[in-house]
């Protein structure tokens, strides 16, 4: 495991803090960078207010050197803006249900919510994103480009792509669609490609927070770029399905996580679903990519291919009754600030968690100390993959 991280941080204490450990030398690495991410993780239709309050700007304040990583760990900051946690907070003793809060009183002994509550918000995933981020600027070093955008939103579905939107684009230029990806679903106020799809999501949105209640649904994370051989068969917990399952599993509200087409080949014959190899040129290709990207648990050379489901979130303006831990009544939950859905905020985070495992596979196999040496390793690997003359 070359790469790890570790973040810690309450939702309203001052700062989020964010460890980055194995991140290669010689890698231009700049807060600007990271605030795309940033900015997208707090957009989309359907935030909170909170999201107003916090300007959500990564400091880097070590392990670069005149804006260039050294080897170094590298430590961030995130300010919060809502720092509640000076004042004296209101002990809540009536946990939410779909949230940590009863979970984590019972697990730590507390008699009150708040420090459970603060921990396991969403917040911390600001932190997630901004060290996701420097794996991102990695793997786009290498080629790799992460695009997570919605599918799924308070039931509305968006139509699937096209079969050929992952495929090599026209220009000969071996320009892949990440751009188009992009570009689509950065005109969407949730994050979705599909405009008439964004439309009825939005009307949806609209009517949960009429209703007071909150919305889950489906993002896909499409990852262009990626050399063959990633992760490992030889044992359970390196196969990469795994290591990329377990991390698209933290995110919070995630409940699904399917790679590839999964579900609907759970349901047909074998021969349908799998992706015929097919001679192509001077080398092999694949006629679909049911499998996602992903084949023995290492990456096949195709664009991997997640879909993460997630729950509505549990804080709702209208809760769901609950109970009094210190006088074991029955009670109406309170009204609290919240979201009203978070999906297109997860498909950033999905490529923030993704881009973690993924770079942490990429140094496993080419060598983390030093861009320059990974960049010849993965040169050297190219160029020993079986190529055979033009027919
Ligand atoms: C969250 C509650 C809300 C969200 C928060 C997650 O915050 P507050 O309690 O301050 O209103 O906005 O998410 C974020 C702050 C964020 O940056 O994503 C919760 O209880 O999980």
């Amino acid at each position: 495991m070359p790469l790890r991280y570790l973040t810690a941080g309450e939702s309203h204490g001052p700062y989020l803090v964010g460890i980055l450990d194995g991140m290669p030398a010689g890698l231009p690495l700049a807060p600007a960078a990271l605030a795309a991410r940033m900015a997208r993780r707090q957009g989309g239709y359907g935030r909170g207010k909170r999201m107003s309050i916090e300007p959500d700007q990564p400091e880097i304040v070590g392990g670069t050197w005149k804006g260039v990583t050294t080897g170094a760990p590298l430590a961030l900051l995130i300010e919060n803006r809502s720092n509640r946690q000076g004042r004296t907070q209101v002990r809540k003793t009536v946990p939410r249900p779909g949230h940590a809060d009863l979970a984590g009183m019972l697990k730590y002994g507390l008699n009150d919510a708040n420090p459970v509550l603060e921990r396991a918000s969403a917040r911390e995933t600001a932190m997630r994103t901004a060290v996701g981020a420097c794996a991102c600027v990695l793997l786009e070093r290498f080629g790799v480009r992460l695009v997570g955008r919605v599918v799924e939103l308070g039931g509305v579905e968006a139509p699937p792509l096209a079969d050929d939107a992952f495929a090599p684009d026209a220009s000969g230029t071996g320009a892949l669609r990440p751009d188009a990806l992009e570009a689509a679903r950065d005109a969407s106020p949730v994050a979705c490609g599909d405009a008439a799809a964004s439309e009825r999501m939005v009307a949806r949105i609209d009517e949960a927070r009429e209703r007071g209640e909150t919305l889950g649904g489906r993002l896909e994370l499409a990852v262009f770029g990626l050399p063959p051989g990633l992760g490992s068969y030889v044992q359970g917990d390196r196969r990469l399905d795994a290591r990329l399952g377990q991390a698209l599993l933290g995110i919070p509200s995630a409940k699904e996580v399917e790679l590839g087409d999964a579900l609907a080949a759970a349901r047909d014959f074998g021969r349908s679903a799998h992706d015929v190899i097919v001679r192509a040129g001077e080398t092999v290709a694949r006629t679909s990519n049911r499998a996602g990207g992903l084949e023995g648990g290492v990456t096949n050379g195709e664009p991997l291919l997640a879909r993460v489901t997630l729950k509505p979130i549990a804080t709702q303006r209208r809760p769901l009754p609950s109970v009094d831990m210190d006088t074991g009544e029955e009670v109406e939950g309170r009204y609290v600030r919240s979201d009203v859905v978070v999906v297109p905020a997860a498909a950033v985070i999905a490529e923030a968690v993704a881009a973690l495992v993924l770079a942490d596979a990429l140094l496993e196999k080419f060598g983390a100390d030093s861009v320059g040496d990974i960049e010849a390793a993965l040169a050297a690997y190219r160029a020993r993959l079986p190529r055979w003359p033009s027919p």
